[in-house]
C-alpha cells in the first residue's frame, strides 16, 4: 500500500506503545520476547488507535438517534486482522518503522496471527467484507454470531486425501476482542408451555423451559478505511449458569460437577464444516436458536433503554437474516413481544415484518432448511406454536382472498408434510421479514422462478436483488500493494477513497503498451511470491512465466472442479501426443476444502493430487504443465494466490452459483476469467465485456431444459468426443491411481449414467474456451489490454455499493 513516509514522531509514539505493551500486556521485555509475543503486542497497540473511534461512533449514533443495521449471520470469515486495521487505521508504514527500529519485521510477526476461520466460504466472506464496508460507510451496524472455539476445520493432505484437524485460533488468545462477563443472557430450551389467564382477562401462554443456560458477549472492533467509524462484531459464547456444582464435586462426582458446563460450552464448540448443506442434527438448531435468542434480545434492551417503547422499532432497528440459519429470529422476536413485552399479536407481528429482513445465498434444495416438527416441538415448544400461529393466519389471510388452490397453499406453507413434517425454514423467513433478496441478477430471478414461486406470486414486491460486493481495502490495496501502487500513480491518490467511480480512468491506459509493462511486472513479482510459497510447502518448482491457471473455492460438484480436472487431463494427453506444438506452460492450481461427510467431493480431491503426482512426475511435458493442490485454502493463502493468477476458473453449472464472490476478487486483479454464465460472472460480463472474458457452455434455461427432456447421461457427449472419452478411459483404467485401478470407476460411469451438473455436456465447449486461452495468451498486447480493462471495469463490484443498495432500499437508511 503505498502510504507517505511515516511521520518520526507518530513512529517513535508508535514504537513506545509497543514496548509498552510488550511489557504490561503481555509481561515481556523485548529481549525476551518471542514472535507472537510482538504480534500480540503491536494488536493491542492498534487496538488502542480505534477504541477512540469506537467509542465516539457509538456515543454519536446514540446521541443522534440513529437507526441501527443489525447483521445475523452464523458466518464471519475475517480471516486476519493485523494488516486489515492497520491499513484503514493508516499505520501500516508507521507500524513497519515502528518495528523496525526494535529489529522486528513486520511481515513475519503478521504471518503468526491465526486466521478467524469462522466460516466456509462465500457466505462468510460475504459477512466480513460487508462488515468492513458498513464500517467505512459511517454506517452503524452490529455484526451478531457465534465465537467458535474451532473455526472451519485445518485440511492437511495425507497420501492425497483431504484430513480434517481442528483449528484452534483461540490457542494463544485473542488480542482483538473485548470478553463482556456483564453482557449475558438467559437461553432457554425445551420444557413445556402452559396455559394462564393473564392480567388483563386474555390467555397467555408461558414457556416453563427444561433447560437453561447463558450467552457471553465478546466485541472486535471493526474499523472502516480511514478510520472512518468503528463498528462491533459482537460474538457470543455459550457458558453454565453454574459453572462447576460443589455439592457434586464435593461428593466425589468430579464429572458429574462440570458436566452442565460442557453442555452448555459445547453450543459455541464447533462451527459446522457444512457448506450450502445443513447439518441436520440437534446441535446446530441449538446454535442457531442460542445466538439469535441472545442477538435479539441484547438489541432489545438498547431499543427499550434508548427509547422507552419498542413500538418504534422499525424506525431505529433493522436486522438482516444472512440465509436461513438465523431464520428462527421470525418466532423468536415474535415470542419476545408477545411474552416478554405483552405486545398483541397483530402489533408483534407488524413489528417482526417491518424489522426483518432476509438474504438468500443458494437455491440448491438440499441447503434450504428445514426441521423436523418433532424436533422443534422438544427443543422450542413455545416456537413451534408460534409458527403454527402464524401458518394458520397465512393460510387464513390467502384463503379469505379466495385462494383455495390445494397445491398453492400446499407451497407456501410453512410446514412440509410430504417428508415427515418439518417446518421450512425459507418460507418462514420469507414470510416474517419485509425485503427478501437474491445475491446477483441471475439468482434473484431463479428466485422468483423456482423455490420462492408461489411466493412472490402473492407478494410480488418482496424479493429484490443485491448484487453481491468484495471490499477493494482487503482485496485489492492489502493483498496487492504493488497494483495499488501501480494504481495510485496512474489515477492519483483519490482513487483510494473512491475506487468504485475512478477505477474507471484506467481505461485510458489499457492500450499502452508502457502501461502493459508495468503490469507485467508487478504480476511477476506476485506471481514470484505464489511460487516460493508452492516450493516450500509442497516442494514443487513452478515457472513463473508459465500461465497460472487458478481454481480456488469449496469443493463441490456444482463448481466442477473436475470439469477442470478432465481439461487437466486432455491437455496432458494432448501434449504428450503432440509434443511439437507450442502446448503453454500453464499451471493449474487447485485448493479448496470438502465438507467432511462429502465423500464425492474428497474424491475429487483425491484426483486432483493423483493428477499432480503424475503430471509432474512424467518428463515428456516438463516446461509446459505443472499442478498443485495446496492445501488448507484460507483467506490468508486466498490473499498470496488471487493476485498471482492469469486465468480465474469460475466454471460452475449454469443455474447452480448463486453469485460468487472470488470471481470478482481475480477480476479486480486482473485475471481473465474462463466462465459459464452462472451467478454475478453474468453482470461481470456485462460490464467488462464478454470480449475480455472466456464465455462458455449451457446456459441456465439450457441447463433446466435438458433436465427437463431427461437427458441425464453424459454417455452421448463422450459418444460425440473423443478427446473426452480418452480422458474418462484414461482415468477409469487407473491411469492416475495405479496403486487402486479401480479407484475412479465409480466416479466415471456415473458421468455417464447421471451428468448431473453437465460436466460432459460442457466439456468440449470447455475445451474450445481454454483454446482461446492460449491464443490470446500468446498475444501478449491482447492479454494485458484485457487484463487492465478488468480491473477497470469492476469497480461497480465493491461492496460499499452493494452496502448502500441494502442501506437505501432494505434498511431504508436516511442518505
Ligand atoms: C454462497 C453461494 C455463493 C455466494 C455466497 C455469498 C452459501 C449458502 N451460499 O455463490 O454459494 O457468493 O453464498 O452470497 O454458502
Amino acid at each position: 500500500m503505498p502510504e507517505v513516509s511515516p511521520v518520526p514522531e507518530e513512529v517513535a509514539a508508535f514504537r513506545a506503545r509497543i514496548v509498552d505493551k510488550l511489557r504490561y500486556a503481555v509481561g515481556k521485555d523485548p529481549e525476551h520476547a518471542v514472535g507472537f509475543d510482538w504480534f500480540e503486542a503491536v494488536a493491542l497497540a492498534a487496538r488502542d488507535h480505534l477504541v477512540e473511534t469506537w467509542m465516539d461512533h457509538a456515543s454519536r449514533t446514540y446521541r443522534q438517534g440513529r437507526k441501527r443495521v443489525y447483521y445475523l449471520s452464523l458466518e464471519f470469515l475475517v480471516g486476519r486482522l493485523l494488516q486489515a486495521t492497520l491499513n484503514n487505521l493508516g499505520l501500516l508504514e508507521v507500524a513497519r518503522a515502528a518495528l523496525a527500529e526494535l529489529d522486528v519485521d513486520l511481515e513475519r510477526i503478521r504471518e503468526l496471527e491465526p486466521d478467524a476461520a469462522l466460516g466456509n466460504g462465500g457466505l462468510g466472506r460475504l459477512a466480513a467484507c460487508f462488515m468492513e464496508s458498513m464500517a467505512t460507510l459511517g454506517i452503524p451496524a452490529y455484526g451478531y454470531g457465534i465465537r467458535y472455539d474451532y473455526g472451519l476445520f485445518r485440511q492437511t493432505i495425507v497420501d492425497g486425501w483431504q484430513q480434517e484437524q481442528t483449528e484452534t485460533w483461540l490457542e494463544f488468545g485473542n488480542p482483538w476482542e473485548f470478553e463482556r462477563p456483564e453482557v449475558s443472557y438467559r437461553i432457554c430450551f425445551g420444557g413445556s408451555v402452559v396455559c394462564r389467564d393473564g392480567e388483563s382477562g386474555r390467555q397467555c401462554h408461558v414457556w416453563q423451559p427444561g433447560e437453561e443456560m447463558r450467552a457471553i458477549a465478546y466485541d472486535t472492533p471493526i474499523v472502516g478505511w480511514r478510520r472512518h467509524s468503528v463498528n462491533t462484531l459482537r460474538l457470543w459464547r455459550g457458558r453454565a449458569e453454574t459453572d462447576l456444582h460443589l455439592e457434586r464435586f464435593n461428593a466425589g462426582d468430579h464429572l458429574g460437577a462440570v458436566a452442565e458446563s460442557v453442555r452448555a460450552e459445547s453450543i459455541s464448540r464447533v462451527l459446522y464444516p457444512a457448506d450450502d448443506t445443513p447439518a441436520g442434527q440437534e446441535l446446530r438448531l441449538r446454535q442457531e436458536y442460542f445466538f439469535v435468542s441472545a442477538s435479539l434480545q441484547d438489541l432489545l434492551r438498547r431499543h427499550l433503554k434508548q427509547r422507552g417503547s419498542l413500538l418504534d422499532l422499525p424506525e431505529y432497528a433493522a436486522i438482516q437474516l444472512n440465509d436461513t440459519h438465523p431464520s428462527i429470529a421470525v418466532a423468536e422476536l415474535m415470542r419476545l413481544l408477545l411474552d416478554v413485552h405483552g405486545l398483541d399479536w397483530d402489533k408483534a407481528w407488524e413489528l417482526t415484518v417491518a424489522t426483518l429482513s432476509y438474504t438468500n445465498h443458494t437455491l440448491l434444495p438440499e441447503a434450504l432448511e428445514s426441521w423436523p416438527v418433532a424436533l422443534m416441538e422438544r427443543l422450542l415448544p413455545r416456537h413451534m406454536q408460534i409458527i403454527y400461529l402464524i401458518n394458520a393466519q397465512h393460510i387464513d389471510h390467502l384463503r379469505a382472498q379466495g385462494m383455495h388452490d390445494f397445491d398453492l397453499l400446499r407451497a407456501v406453507s410453512l410446514i412440509e408434510e410430504e417428508h415427515g413434517r418439518r417446518v421450512r425454514m425459507g418460507n418462514l423467513a420469507f414470510l416474517g421479514s419485509h425485503s427478501v433478496n437474491g445475491v446477483s441478477a441471475l439468482h434473484t430471478e431463479l428466485m422468483r422462478k423456482t423455490v420462492f414461486a408461489q411466493l412472490h406470486r402473492l407478494y410480488p414486491e418482496r424479493i429484490s436483488n443485491k448484487t453481491n460486493g468484495i471490499t477493494f481495502r482487503r482485496w485489492l490495496y492489502q493483498s496487492n500493494p504493488r497494483l495499488t501502487a501501480l494504481l495510485v500513480d496512474a489515477l492519483g491518490e483519490p482513487l483510494l477513497d473512491d475506487p468504485e467511480h475512478l477505477l474507471g480512468g484506467l481505461e485510458a491506459q489499457a492500450g499502452q503498451s508502457a502501461f502493459h509493462q508495468h503490469f507485467r511486472t508487478l504480476r511477476r513479482h506476485n506471481k514470484e511470491v505464489l511460487t516460493a510459497l508452492v516450493q516450500d510447502r509442497l516442494g514443487i518448482a513452478l515457472d513463473p512465466e508459465a500461465l497460472f491457471d487458478v481454481q480456488v473455492k469449496r469443493i463441490h460438484e456444482y463448481k466442477r472442479q473436475l470439469l477442470n480436472l478432465l481439461h487437466c487431463v486432455a491437455l496432458y494427453q494432448a501434449i504428450r501426443d503432440e509434443p511439437g506444438v507450442d502446448w503453454g506452460p500453464r499451471v493449474k492450481i487447485l485448493a479448496g476444502k470438502a465438507a467432511a461427510s462429502y465423500y464425492q467431493a474428497k474424491l475429487i480431491i483425491k484426483l486432483a493430487n493423483d493428477i499432480a503426482r503424475t503430471v509432474n512426475g512424467d518428463p515428456t511435458v516438463r516446461g509446459r504443465l505443472k499442478v498443485v493442490f495446496l492445501p488448507n485454502y484460507n483467506v490468508s493463502l486466498a490473499e498470496v494466490i488471487i493476485p498471482a493468477a492469469d486465468l480465474s476458473e469460475q466454471i460452475s453449472t449454469a443455474g447452480m452459483e448463486a453469485s460468487g464472490t472470488s470471481n470478482m476478487k481475480f477480476a479486480l486483479n486482473g485475471a481473465l476469467t474462463i466462465g459459464t454464465l452462472d451467478g454475478a460472472n453474468v453482470e461481470m460480463s456485462e460490464r467488462i465485456g464478454s470480449e475480455h472474458m472466456f464465455i462458455f457452455g449451457l446456459g441456465a434455461q439450457q441447463v433446466e431444459a435438458r433436465r427437463r427432456s431427461g437427458e441425464v447421461g453424459g454417455a452421448a457427449a463422450v459418444a460425440a468426443s473423443p478427446r473426452l472419452s480418452e480422458v474418462l478411459t484414461a482415468i477409469r483404467s487407473g491411469v492416475f491411481s495405479p496403486d487402486d485401478p479401480g479407484r475412479y470407476a465409480g466416479l466415471v460411469d456415473g458421468l455417464l449414467q447421471h451428468d448431473n451438473f453437465m460436466v460432459c455436456a460442457d466439456f468440449e465447449a470447455y475445451w474450445q474456451a481454454q483454446l482461446e486461452v492460449d491464443a490470446r495468451w500468446r498475444t501478449p498486447g491482447q492479454w494485458w489490454r484485457s487484463a487492465v480493462l478488468n480491473t477497470a471495469r469492476m469497480g461497480w463490484f465493491s461492496s460499499d455499493r452493494t452496502i448502500r443498495e441494502y442501506a437505501r432500499e432494505i434498511w431504508r437508511l436516511p442518505e
